[in-house]
């Protein structure tokens, strides 16, 4: 364990959603710099694990290129230096001319925190309330909508699989060793590699850094998942591998599963897949008589062909074989806050989903989140319901959203847009101002992201640095927003100030009293505990008042989990709210158990429902052995636009130089694809697909499918260095992709099958 000095702090990596604990030693000329992160031994999750990506945080904070004045666009597309009462006059009475002239229904509000900062969105909706925003989207509601919308229709809520304990592990689509995304990824791989009982199924097209750790590699033709997962429910199916006790015991609609999965011809799907009969049943016979299985899915099925229905598939293998609610499969959790809860919606007569649906293009709203793929056609149109106005707020989704070039048009086009952000990011370029936010260390944040079973923790994070000149908070700027709107009457709240002041009892009670009497304090809710609790909560702290509004609400909804913890009694969520004050680090919110994901499920008789008629109806499209997505003559190459790399993190981190000579930027193909197209190694090629075209360089690697091609996400982001130089900074996939390639239930981008060609440049 290296030695560290004084100034060290406990926070947490903000890089990806595993949000690992760190320890950061602070230092150098201006006692900003991170000079040491180490992994926090005493993070409960994470337990002193970090992946290579954390030492580098630093390129985060410290790095240039950090916006230091709110930001307004002149006529000609340059930008100028406003101060800060100046900007939100400007900008607060752009909102209210477009809440007034056209409602808040059209006003969208796009973003609310990325891997490591959800106080952002928590905040927000404050200032959502205000202008009666009713859409609001962020990168979630273009990832994992398809998979919300399952977990809800079939269990009712967010579950956690629990693949550390499972004897059979599975990852579909998913590549840990490099994206993380879940507690100690690769301590896990290696201990599940040693352990002679216990077995590592990974399905993927790639021979990844993750599958060099499993038992089985299922290396599934892109696309062509839905085959191989249908073909591994049949074989347990048709070799009687089902619970059907239990199935009796706790869920709906078993019996025609089976009858359908019967009827499936398992050696011709596997065929059809790229996969070796054989083998794919070796993987459904070990799954099938597992004591534990749990499946961990990720973008290389969400953003693939039929991605909602090979998640419907995955569910389907997990619940109809018992894995549900024991040790090593998976659990539903609770949560203080979600980013995305299990979809609830209302059903037809014939038992189908009755979509809320967006007001031009009729695309689905899926747990309350507009589907960002479908915000540029929105638009860009002349429906009178179009969207006015934007409000983005730590999100860049002209990088981040398909096709780039289309949503920046459909940005301009808008009465008002408006960027908050710690960086002039490639969103903010099109917003008419752009107000610049204190880093994540230079506040209080924390993450809503679901994780662990059955202790629930939650993590609220003090800053470590002092904001950096001329930045403000969120919660600050909503309320500013919010005071110049001219919506709240001096010393309208002054009852609920007063009340603080006595105390969070007594703020309590005043706070219940005034919430039932007068609406306007829920349709302002985090404004009010910001102005009225926040500043009695210590120097800086008014941004943690919405977690005391959290802390009740958890401790009322939940008081059986949150009393095993530690939080019970009539003053329950005030203490939990200490306790986290208090903490160094995070904090058991409620211990849930294993029979409770049971009682749990919300459905009248607490079954899992196995039937979801409108993916069931859809394995009829599988019947046909036809792909939804081909490569062509013209386009030979099946583009995955956006693998996860050792020196990739989203947006987070602007700075090229941060992979430190680690080149993570190539356009890879398999060295056979080389030889046949002759494009040789290392060589310049443009890279073409129908919506646009690229120079990059190519790199052989003998881990890819033959036939695909694939860039990194997070890259072709805007940098300059010290000196004023442009960085070269690799591919900008989303200018390549294509807006109109979406899941047909979900309306998730299909980024992963982009038909693409490659020549020399
Ligand atoms: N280093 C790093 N880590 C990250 C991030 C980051 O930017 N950089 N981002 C974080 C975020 S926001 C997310 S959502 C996660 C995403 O994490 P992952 O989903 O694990 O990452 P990806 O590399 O996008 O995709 C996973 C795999 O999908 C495979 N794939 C491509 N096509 C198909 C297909 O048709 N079928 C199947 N089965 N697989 C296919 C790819 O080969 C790849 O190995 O990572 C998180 N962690
Ligand atoms: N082609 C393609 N597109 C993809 C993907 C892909 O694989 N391929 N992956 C998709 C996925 S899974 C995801 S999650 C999205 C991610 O896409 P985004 O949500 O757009 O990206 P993030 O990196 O989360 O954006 C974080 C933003 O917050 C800013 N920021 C950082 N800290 C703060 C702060 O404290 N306050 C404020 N206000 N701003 C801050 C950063 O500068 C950055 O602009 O990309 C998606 N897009
Ligand atoms: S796994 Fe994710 S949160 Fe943990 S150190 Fe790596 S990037 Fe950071
Ligand atoms: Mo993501």
């Amino acid at each position: 364990m290296p030695e560290v000095s004084g100034n060290v702090h406990s926070t947490a990596c903000n890089l990806c959603f595993a949000n690992c604990g760190v320890k950061v030693e602070l230092g150098g000329e201006d006692g900003r710099q991170f000079v040491k992160v180490r992994g926090d031994n005493d993070h409960p999750a994470s337990k002193g694990y970090i992946c290579n990506k954390a030492t580098r945080i630093d390129y985060y904070q410290n790095s240039g290129n950090r916006l230091t004045s709110p930001m307004r666009r002149r006529s000609d597309g340059s930008y100028e230096e406003v101060d800060w009462d100046t900007a939100i006059a400007e900008i607060a009475a752009k909102l209210s001319a477009v809440k007034q002239q056209y409602g808040g229904e059209r006003i969208i509000y796009y973003g609310g925190g990325g891997q490591g900062n959800h106080l952002v969105g928590a905040s927000a909706m404050g200032l959502r309330g205000a202008l009666e925003v009713k859409y609001k989207a962020n990168a979630i509601s273009q990832e994992k909508t398809g998979l919300a919308w399952v977990l809800g229709r079939m269990i009712g809520g967010v579950t956690h699989p629990e693949v550390h304990h499972a004897q059979v592990a599975m990852f579909v689509g998913k590549n840990p060793f490099m994206s993380n995304g879940m507690d100690r990824a690769r301590p896990f791989l290696r201990e599940i590699r040693k352990d002679p009982n216990r077995t590592l199924i990974v399905v993927d097209p790639r021979r990844t850094e993750t599958a060099d750790f499993a038992d089985i590699h299922l290396a599934v033709k892109p696309g062509r998942d839905a085959w191989c997962m249908a073909a591994i429910m049949g074989h347990i199916v048709q070799e009687n591998l089902l619970p059907l006790d239990w199935l009796a015991q706790h869920a709906n609609g078993f019996e025609n599963i089976i009858t359908r999965f019967n009827a499936i011809p398992v050696d011709d799907f596997a065929t059809f897949a790229g996969l070796k009969p054989d083998l794919l049943r070796r993987a459904a016979q070990i799954i099938g008589e597992a004591q534990s299985f749990a499946l961990e899915e990720d973008l290389g099925i969400e953003m693939a062909p039929h991605s909602t229905l090979v998640t419907y598939l995955n569910f389907l293998i997990m619940l109809m074989t018992g894995n549900y609610g024991k040790l090593g499969t998976q659990g539903l959790i609770t949560q203080l806050a979600q980013v995305i809860g299990g979809h609830t919606g209302n059903l037809d007569n014939d038992g189908r989903e009755a979509f809320e649906r967006l007001p031009v293009t009729g695309a689905p709203i899926i747990s309350g989140l507009y589907p960002g793929a479908y915000m540029a056609d929105e638009i860009l149109n002349d429906h009178d319901a179009r969207p006015r106005a934007l409000i983005v707020e730590s999100s860049n989704p002209v990088h981040s959203l398909p096709d780039a070039n289309h949503l920046r048009k459909a940005i301009r086009s808008l009465d008002f847009s408006l960027a908050v952000d710690v960086a002039l990011t490639e969103t903010a370029r099109e917003c008419d101002y752009v107000l610049p936010a204190s880093s994540q260390y230079e506040k209080w944040e924390a993450t809503f992201f679901p994780r662990n079973f059955p202790a629930n923790i939650f993590y609220l994070r003090r800053p470590i640095l002092a904001p950096a000149a001329n930045t403000l908070g969120e919660p600050e700027i909503h309320a500013r927003i919010i005071e110049a709107m001219g919506l709240v009457e001096p010393g309208e709240f002054d009852a609920l100030y007063t009340a603080g002041e006595q105390g969070l009892e007594s703020y309590r009670d005043a706070f219940f009293a005034a919430m039932s009497s007068n609406p306007k304090i829920g349709q302002l809710l985090p404004y009010v505990l910001y102005r009225t609790l926040g500043p009695h909560l210590g120097e800086g702290e008014a941004a943690t008042a919405i977690i005391w509004g959290l802390c009740q609400v958890y401790t009322l909804k939940h008081a059986t989990e949150a009393a095993r913890a530690g939080w019970d009694g009539p003053d329950a969520g005030n203490k939990l709210f200490r306790a986290m004050k208090a903490s160094d680090g995070a904090v058991v919110i409620g211990e849930s158990t294993y029979e409770e994901s049971f009682s749990r499920i919300p459905h009248p008789d607490n079954k899992l429902q196995m039937l979801i008629p409108e993916l069931f109806e859809e394995l009829d499209v599988l019947d046909t052995l036809e792909p939804l997505l081909e490569t062509s003559d013209e386009y030979p190459f099946a583009l995955a636009a956006g693998e996860r790399r050792a020196y990739t993190a989203n947006c987070v981190i602007r700075d090229p130089r941060w992979a430190k000579g680690q080149h993570p930027m190539a356009l890879t193909i398999h060295p056979d694809d080389g030889e046949k197209y002759k494009l040789p190694d290392g060589a310049t090629v443009k890279l073409e697909t129908a919506t646009g075209s690229t120079i990059v360089d190519l790199a052989y690697s003998d881990r890819m499918h033959p036939g695909t091609a694939s860039v990194p996400n997070g890259q072709g982001m805007s940098f300059t260095d010290e000196q004023g130089n442009e960085l070269p900074s690799g591919v900008f996939a989303n200018e390549l992709t294509d807006r109109k390639s979406r899941d047909r239930f979900a309306g998730t981008p299909l980024h992963k099958f982009v038909p693409a060609r490659i020549s020399l440049a």
